[in-house]
């Protein structure tokens, strides 16, 4: 298949002055008919006229009203048309029952839905399905169905029918229809200019007791752009719908938001803490696209990091504002370096704003998204908050209903604060993480700092140039005082020296604050000075860093060299785990290890093979000697913050079950499951009953529970994701593959649920010593069950293709292993473009 290039990008020839379209909805011979009203592109450089098409059956088309025969290819059709302004109609058929890669319109449990991000609204009908073609969409849907809904405002329903109009120019990867038999949790919000909005929420019956708290999150999310941003609505309804199949985890259409059931509905009995959490970010996230998204799109697909990376950093500002700030920051960094990091310093490395592609769907990645926002979060540091709140008010202000690129975005930055951003702007060109090696000095008084910026290969990329990294610094004295609050220093050059006068003492320096830059800080420190930090540093993030990389040195010195848990980090941690200043969630996170594949990348980074059953076992005795060590302090800790009562999924007392369930899982390793079990028997929340099964499998227990939570759940399919993915998880490696295998033959494991396959799949590409064992099973597991999925469901099949991506890393008979599981992907007579590019890339 092609490859398409961003440098190649041409003005579209055609413009949509509106569009009509009808929906004759039945399972396998929907018929959709257009009337698009289409005019000369004035910057256009042809009047050619192509229009995307793909798996459609033609019936009928008219230009004008008269007759047309044009020329159908599998991508679409061309034709010959007027010189001027002319309305095209034509009539289309589709089966949206055989639709299992859930792009276009599909059913999912007899409901029609549809996903068109990022090209899926050629699947419906021919139209030039780009994002720089907005029009204004009028649709009306025929159908017996109970509930019709599209995009904009409902403007005419009656008795098999029903009329919506959406006002807002848009592309047509934003359009949206939903038909079924759905309840809504109705609600409603006035906006500050006093606009009354209807909003719902609908899901299928058996789930409307779910939906109470994303309605919450709705609002909040409404009337936090308004204070926030001055972002109001902009149309008297809107709408989310919950769908069980769906390939990620929601979609901004304009006025009719569709999420992943995973993304919205929670009880307190069947949605974890994190659930919770989740949920409120990602309907926050998808409302706040309505102005960063749809009133202002891309241009084209290169251009995704403008919505995503902004959109982004916008729901993490929120979701910072809702609960803790240190809490936000810490999760999104290990997100970060779990997923982007990873990305980018492999063979799927690629920019913030990709140059080229074969399939789309392939670039909806953590670098687009997180390292996206990281950039925008960069971008606010170095003009401050002033020039931000400035820079994005002109942003809405000069390029409201128009396709923008990356450098309109940064325009409006240089034009409200007078700065020169062109070397700022590598960030979006140069692919892979930068390394910043720090090295220090003292004498008289003066501590000097000096920053070095290696920027590394990736694919396709050499001899990069310097960026512009601001990294936030604070000192302390030796007493642990901070004799120099956090200072910004702007690294432009690839080495740079900065330093800091009138110090007393030769002070310790807390670098690289609040992650201030997506880059690997390589500084030589040793433990003192990391429990020093620990013990005092001013920036939470900082301090958690500190006990990170505490724990992360023991862990590499137990598992490569032998040496018992380290001690300076066992003291640390019972410092920080019974500090009763601190907030619980934080010391959660404190308590968790660095993960396998943390490890697994430091091991490779100081070029030594990383051996994944090794990194599993010194993990596994870490934490029976942190329970050993604490077993004094836990059982009381443990009752102290144990939360009962009535559940809320706030902030502070999801905290604390945070702390609890991690102490629990630490208690189990010595007490013989006695209070996993109790707390499992009493729990009358999802959190605390997942928590509690865990902790059990976790100490090698549990069989009785996980049988009766089967038993207890077995209706609720996202309650029983949970159970698929539990037991993978906690497999022990030796088992993992086995157990993967095994659910994947029940008769509830399906393929054409992407969330089920996720639960057992994403879950065996997690555990890290399972997926890796030496038995090469769990390699070839996957790749016969991607084999499986692919001719269903390319989109996921190719996302879950990253599972091979660090196979560089390993031992040669690992490698040799994954390579023959790649290749033998590749070589399918009918691979999916999707799957095709992504193994391609993954060999290299
Ligand atoms: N645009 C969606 C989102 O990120 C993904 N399809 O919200
Ligand atoms: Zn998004």
């Amino acid at each position: 298949s092609p490859t398409i290039y961003l440098a190649d990008y041409t003005p579209p020839n055609w413009l949509v002055e509106e569009v009509h379209l009808t929906f004759r909805l039945a399972p396998r011979s929907t018929r959709v008919l257009s009337r698009v009203r289409f005019a000369p592109n004035p910057a256009a450089m042809s009047r050619a006229f192509f229009l995307e098409g793909e798996e459609l059956t033609l019936i009928s088309a008219r230009i004008d009203g008269a007759e047309v025969k044009p020329e159908v290819t599998p991508e679409g059709l061309t034709c010959a048309v007027p010189d001027g302004p002319f309305l095209w109609e034509a009539e289309v058929e589709i089966a949206p029952e055989a639709n299992t890669a859930l792009e276009g319109l599909y059913l999912s449990n007899g409901m029609y839905t549809t996903q068109c991000e990022a090209q899926g609204f050629r699947k419906i009908t021919y139209y030039p399905d780009r994002p720089d073609v907005m029009s204004v969409f009028t649709v009306r849907i025929e159908s017996d169905l109970p509930v019709l809904l599209s995009n904009g405002n409902r403007v005419a329903q009656g008795d098999g029918f029903a009329e919506w109009h959406d006002p807002w120019p848009k592309p047509a990867y934003l359009f949206a229809l939903v038909a079924g038999d759905l309840l809504a949790l109705p609600g409603s919000f006035t906006t500050r200019s006093g606009k009354a909005v209807e909003l719902n929420v609908w899901v299928r019956k058996g789930d409307e007791d779910k939906c109470d708290f994303a309605m919450e999150a709705l609002k909040k999310s409404m009337k936090w752009d308004e204070d926030v941003y001055g972002r109001e609505y902009d149309l008297d309804i809107f709408n989310i719908v919950a769908v069980d199949d769906f390939n990620m985890g929601a979609m901004e259409n304009k006025g009719l938001n569709i999420f992943n059931s995973s993304a919205v509905l929670a009880s307190p009995e069947t949605a974890t803490d994190a659930n919770f959490e989740r949920i409120e970010a990602i309907i926050a996230h998808e409302y706040f696209h309505n102005w960063t998204g749809n009133r202002i799109t891309c241009r084209d697909w290169f251009q995704l990091c403008l919505k995503e990376g902004l959109t982004v950093f916008r729901d993490a500002q929120f979701t910072a504002d809702m609960r803790s700030e240190p809490v936000k920051r810490i999760s999104d960094v290990l997100d970060l370096r779990g997923r982007q990091f990873r990305e980018d310093g492999g063979p799927l490395a690629h920019p913030v704003r990709p140059e080229s592609f074969k399939e789309i769907n392939n670039f909806y990645t953590a670098t687009v998204y997180e390292k996206g926002a990281e950039v925008i979060g960069m971008l606010k540091r170095l003009v401050g908050d002033d020039g931000y709140g400035k820079a994005v008010q002109l942003y809405f202000d000069r390029h409201d209903g128009q396709a923008c690129t990356i450098e309109d975005w940064l325009k409006v930055f240089e034009d409200a604060t007078g700065r020169d951003l062109t070397q700022f702007k590598r960030w979006y060109s140069q692919a892979g993480t930068p390394v910043v090696t720090m090295t220090d000095s003292y004498a008289d008084g003066t501590y000097t700092v000096t920053l070095k910026q290696t920027l590394p290969d990736t694919p396709g990329q050499t001899d990069k140039q310097p960026q512009v990294i601001p990294f936030a610094i604070g000192l302390l004295d030796p007493s642990g005082a901070e004799v120099v609050p956090t200072t910004l220093l702007e690294l432009t050059e690839r080495e740079q020296s900065f330093a800091f006068e009138g110090l007393k003492a030769r002070p310790v320096p807390s670098p690289l604050r609040g992650f201030s830059a997506p880059v690997v800080l390589d500084h030589a420190t040793d433990n003192a000075a990391r429990a020093f930090l620990l013990a005092h540093d001013t920036d939470p993030f900082n301090r958690w860093e500190a006990g990170r990389q505490l724990a992360k040195s023991a862990l590499v010195a137990m598992i490569g060299g032998g040496q018992s848990p380290d001690a300076a980090y066992l003291d640390g941690l019972r410092a920080l785990v019974t500090d009763e200043t601190l907030d619980p969630a934080f010391r959660a996170l404190a308590l968790s290890l660095p993960s396998e594949d943390d490890l697994a990348q430091a091991f490779a980074d100081a070029g030594r093979t990383p051996d994944p059953q090794a990194i599993w076992e010194g993990r596994e005795a870490m934490r029976s000697a942190v329970a050993e060590v604490l077993a004094d302090a836990l059982p009381a800790l443990y009752a102290r913050h144990l939360v009962t009562g009535p559940y809320s999924p706030e902030a502070g007392p999801a905290g604390k079950r945070a702390l609890t369930n991690a102490l629990l899982a630490l208690i189990s390793r010595t007490d013989g499951g006695a209070a996993a079990r109790a707390q499992y028997a009493a729990a009358d929340n999802m959190t605390q009953q997942l928590g509690a099964l865990s902790a059990l499998l976790g100490a090698g227990q549990g069989a009785e529970e996980l049988a009766a939570f089967a038993d207890q759940w077995r209706h609720e399919r996202l309650v029983m994701d949970k159970w698929f993915m539990i037991q993978v998880a906690q497999a022990r490696p030796e088992a993992a593959a086995a157990t993967a295998a095994a659910l994947a033959e029940r008769d509830d494991f399906t393929l054409t649920n992407p969330n089920r396959f996720r639960a057992v799949f994403g879950a065996l590409a997690m555990n890290q010593a399972g997926f890796h064992h030496a038995s090469g099973d769990g390699y070839r597991l996957l790749a016969d069950w991607l084999i499986r999925l692919d001719p269903l469901n390319p989109q996921t099949t190719a996302r879950m293709c990253s599972a091979f991506q660090t196979w560089r890393r390993y031992d040669a008979d690992r490698k040799e292993m994954m390579q023959a599981q790649l290749e033998r992907i590749a070589a399918l007579p009918k691979l999916s473009r999707d799957t095709g590019e992504m193994v391609g890339r993954i060999l290299g």
